[in-house]
Order: C-alpha cells, then structure tokens, then sequence
C-alpha cells in the first residue's frame, strides 16, 4: 500500500508489490517480494554494489510511474529503454511515458547502495545504507490532463478556519484546455477552481473559508488521556480530525456537459505552528515534547519496514506516554507520517544529512542532492498536519562561515516552499556554533554522563547560558538528542557502560532534568531501537550497531524502557511549571 487511504477513486493505478525477478551484478539471481532490502535476502547480508529488479506489468496509454523509495540510486528503464534517475533512499521521485502501446511491459530498476564518488549524502556513517526498492513503486494511467499535486495550507482567521487550496496539474500536449477543478471535503463539495492549461504544469489556487471546520489536535499520551466512554456500545477513543479534500479534473464538452478526466484525494487537518518566544505552540498552546530519535531500521526488515511494523512502533510510543518522533537522519515513509496524522504524534521531519564537515559539504553533489532531497521532501509531505518543523543538516559544519552559508540556502528553500512551520537543526558545535539566526528553534545533541561526565544538571545550564549569549538568545530550544548505549541483557557488578542498568541510570537523570527546566520545549531521547551501522563503524559500536536504542532491533525492551514510560508518564513532563 502507498499510504494510509485511498488517493484515487478514478484514476486507474496498479501498485507493483509482490514478487520482481532480482539479479545482483554478480549474476547471484532470485525472486524477491518488493519493498524490501537485499540485506534481508540470504548471503546479501552485507552486500554493498549493484543489482537489478524486474517486473512484468499490463498496461498503455500515458503511464505516470511514482517510486516511493529505492535506495540509494536508480536508473529506471521500461521495456529497455530509461525513463528515470534519482539518487536518495528517503525521497518519492516520479515519471511519466506517454503513449505507450497497450499490452504487457518490463519495468527494470537498477540500483546501487555503494559509497561512490557521486555519493555526498550516503556515505559512510552511525546508520546503515541499505539496497533495495524499500518503497512502494505504482504505475497509474493518466489522460492528457491529470493532477501532480495538491497543497492545503490551514489558515487560522477570528472568524474559524481558512484553506488555502493549491492544485498543480499538467497538460501533455499542446493547445489550451479550460478545466474546472471541482473540491469536495468528506465528499461535501464546497468549491471550484478554474483556469485555461497550456503544455506543461499549471498551479491553480484560491483560499476557501471553512468557518466550521473542526480542529486538529495532537495527542499527548499522558496517562489518562484517552477518555474512553463506551456509554453508547461504542468504543469512542479520541483522535485527531482529519479530512478528506478530492479534487476532480472536468473538462466541458459543450452545453451542459463535462468530462470527468481525473481525480485525486489528500487527507488534511485544521491546525496551526508558530513560535512565539521561547515556546512552539500548537494551535495556540505551547508544546511540551516527549520524544525519540527513529531511525527507520529494523532487525528483521532492514529500512523496508512495513505498515504493521511501523503501527507496532507507534504503539510501543503510546505506551512510553511520548507525543514526538524525530525521523533521524532523513524524510520517512510516507505511510509513517500517515499514522501519526492519525494517532496525533508530532513529527520533526528533516532533510537528509548526518554528521558531514566541511569538506564533505563542499563534495561536488552534495548542494544539490541536499536541495533535491528537501523539495522531495516538502513537495510530497507538505499536507501532513503531525509535521509540526522542518529540520535539516543533522550535526554539521554549522560552526564555519562556509558551512552557514550552506544552510541559509537550504532554509531559504524551506521558506519558499513552507511559510507555515519552523525551522531548526540539531547542532553538536557546542560553544562555537555561528547559525542560530538562521532558525526559528535552537536544537542541541548533548549527552553528559555517556560521552562525558558532566553532571546533567551542571551542563544543561552551561548549554543554555552559551545559547542565550548567541543569536538562538530567546528562541525555543529542543534537547534534540540525548542518552545512552546498552547492550541487551549485558549486567555486571558496578553497572560498567554499556549495561542495561547504566543506560537506565543515564538515561533517567538525562531526562529528569532535561523536563523539569522550563527553558527547554523538550527532549528526542537518542535513541528509540537499536540500529545497523556499516562494518566501518565497528571500534565504537559494538556489534556493528548503535546501541542506544530503548528497545533493541527487534523491540525486545531493555530496563530502561520502563524508566523512560515512568518519567514520560509525568504530569510535569507534559507542562512547564
Ligand atoms: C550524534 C548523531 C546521531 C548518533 C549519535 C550517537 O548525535 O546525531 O546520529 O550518531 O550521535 O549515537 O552518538
């Protein structure tokens, strides 16, 4: 599945999951099902290089073909012949043939997971790059004229709730066509958008008033939350509010009739970010978070993780009494992002970067697939309500005039594509960092008492008092990272690092304190499972893993898992004092 809901009632599409025929370059050849890793095929555990998947398919007319994620570089050919490129794991990309004869055709997607000198983002580094098609890949059939995208941008006003509607549609061929969009919310229809197309792409837009639009909360998870009455039979838990916006493509044929030539359907909701001194506040209210680093990495699906695996884990974060989820080091799943929407869990999404200096920010790709990857990102993830921030270049060289300069046009891009929510970058240049100007949120990776032992206490104040005498002064600050490592079920006397009990120790303080100052809006605990990390990382993480995860690859819970849900659990922790 693409995502957590229908996208289409008309449009004719085929999702190309299931079994494609995989051959790596060295011929070791088999039948895979598709998304998943080659790491998860036997004897390619750790297999860095090239390999090819095929897929057979029906189809004709103008094929439009979405892929959700291929890691980390493909080169797309139908029936031989190439018809797309693209370099990232984490970002959709989509193509369309035209006029392709009905009948039976061969997709084939090489990929190649390799640290290659064209490679600025996908490098060596504390998470692993998988190969594979880790996402969902779709071919649909389109008429001449179809709908790329809708953006809906929710406009708080006195009088309720506005909506901005943006539709991107685009015409093959030549000539100018009038179209009417007809919109519809929860299938009430409310509007229209007109306009003539020319060849090519056409952004059609107006602000439409929704006095009584119900709005969309996040939830908090605090224990107690979830007022559950079954007074009428019915098992009533609350849930954030989210709506349906269609969108049909009509053409008219003349007196009174019209043509219906395509469709398309968002999931939106009616909310609002904006900081307002040191606090981010949702709707209105300012937000406390309670949060985990998740990278997308599982023991048994590598980055493919599926629907179920990805609802599994939100569970596990109801259950930890958290309401935030950091998609360390890159744009996520889009199925991802669909269930927080739904479960009303606040989403940091950032660009795709890790730890890269300075050099490795003047690689000869690395500007470019950096801005590809935020407009992928944005572009694709703009209508997701539980996006609450925007965040880019995890622990880079934030603290040189080169490395500034590198960020400011990454957030101008941000800017230009999203004027509704904040930005901010996690920083680990402590007491140098020159780019706090540039956001809206100060961000800071810190972890006393693991990679150094000042007291918990004695190094947030440090932290903040340096903040407060840069340009971050004033601004909300989020503990973006923090914790400990463990390996499972390891326990020795004196509690050494790396046992359970030393992680929960650490990781107890760490976040009492970080919760109980009122100067920061909250914490990401580094990190929520256990995740690869490539052979190149073994001397400090031990089992070629970074172990720092509350849960290991699996979800098997460690001891600290307990102590994280009793201190999330809180009242305090949910509210400033
Ligand atoms: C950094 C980095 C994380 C991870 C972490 C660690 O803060 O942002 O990706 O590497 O350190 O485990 O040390």
């Amino acid at each position: 599945m693409e995502r957590g809901f229908e996208t289409h009632q008309f449009r004719i599409r085929t999702e190309l999951d299931g079994l494609w025929n995989f051959r790596t370059q060295k011929g070791d050849a088999r039948r895979v099902s598709v998304p998943s890793c080659w790491e998860t095929y036997p004897g390619l555990e750790r297999y860095q290089g090239k390999a090819s998947y095929e897929k057979k398919f029906e189809g004709g007319g103008n094929l439009h073909f979405i892929f959700k994620g291929v890691s980390h570089t493909a080169d797309c050919y139908l029936d031989g012949v190439k018809i797309a490129h693209h370099y990232n794991a984490f970002t959709p990309f989509e193509t369309l043939v035209e006029n392709v004869e009905r009948g039976t055709h061969t997709l084939r997607i090489d990929v190649d997971n390799s640290f290659n000198e064209e490679s600025s983002l996908h490098v060596m580094n504390d998470y692993y790059t998988y190969g594979g098609i880790n996402r969902p890949v779709i071919v649909e059939e389109v008429e001449d004229i179809y709908i790329e995208r809708i953006h809906f941008t929710p406009i708080r006003t006195e009088k309720g709730w506005n909506g901005k509607i943006s539709v991107r549609v685009r015409k093959i061929g030549e000539g100018i066509q009038k179209i009417r969009i007809g919109l519809a919310l929860d299938d009430e229809t409310f509007g229209d958008l007109t306009g003539e197309l020319t060849q090519g792409v056409t952004v059609l837009e107006e602000t439409f008033s929704f006095p009584n639009a119900e709005t969309y909360e996040y939830r908090d998870f605090l224990p107690g939350s979830a007022e559950v009455n079954n007074a009428d039979g019915e098992i009533n838990i609350p849930a954030p509010k989210l709506y349906y916006l269609t969108a049909e493509v009509w053409v008219s044929l003349g007196e009174d009739e019209e043509m219906l030539l395509d469709d398309m359907i968002e999931r939106i909701g009616f909310r609002e970010v904006h900081v307002e001194g040191n606090r981010i506040l949702f709707n209105g209210r300012p937000i406390k978070l309670r949060g985990f680093n998740r990278h997308e990495d599982h023991g048994l699906y590598g980055c493919a993780i599926p629907y179920d695996a990805m609802d599994y884990d939100l569970r596990l974060f109801e259950d930890l009494h958290a309401n935030a989820v950091r998609t360390c080091h890159y744009p996520n799943d889009e199925r991802f992002l669909d269930l927080c929407d739904e479960l009303g869990i606040l989403v940091w999404e950032e660009g795709h970067a890790r730890g890269l200096s300075e050099e490795q920010m003047r690689h000869k790709n690395f500007r470019k697939q950096s801005l590809d990857c935020i407009e992928e990102m944005i572009d694709n993830h703009y209508n997701h309500p539980s996006i609450y921030i925007w965040g880019i270049l995890n622990e880079c060289a934030s603290h040189t005039e080169y490395g500034k300069e590198i960020y400011a046009e990454q957030f101008a891009l941000i800017k230009q594509m999203d004027q509704t929510r904040p930005t901010t970058f996690a920083s680990c240049q402590f007491f140098k960092d020159i780019s706090f100007d540039l956001v809206d949120v100060v961000s800071m990776n810190l972890y006393p008492l693991w990679y150094h032992d000042t007291p918990v206490e004695e190094y947030l104040t440090q932290i903040n008092d340096w903040i407060q005498g840069t340009s971050g002064a004033g601004k909300p600050i989020i503990i973006s990272e923090i914790g400990a490592g463990a390996i499972p079920g390891y326990h020795a006397p004196g509690n050494p690092k790396w046992t359970e009990d030393r992680q929960k120790e650490i990781i107890s303080e760490q976040l009492t304190g970080v919760l109980g100052r009122e100067d920061f809006s909250g914490v990401y605990l580094w990190q929520f499972c256990d995740g690869r990390v490539p052979d190149g990382y073994f001397y400090s993480r031990p089992r070629c893993l970074n172990n720092k995860g509350i849960v290991d690859q699996y979800r098997n819970r460690k001891q600290s898992y307990e102590a994280v849900k009793s201190i999330y659990a809180k009242a305090e922790c949910g509210t400033y004092k």
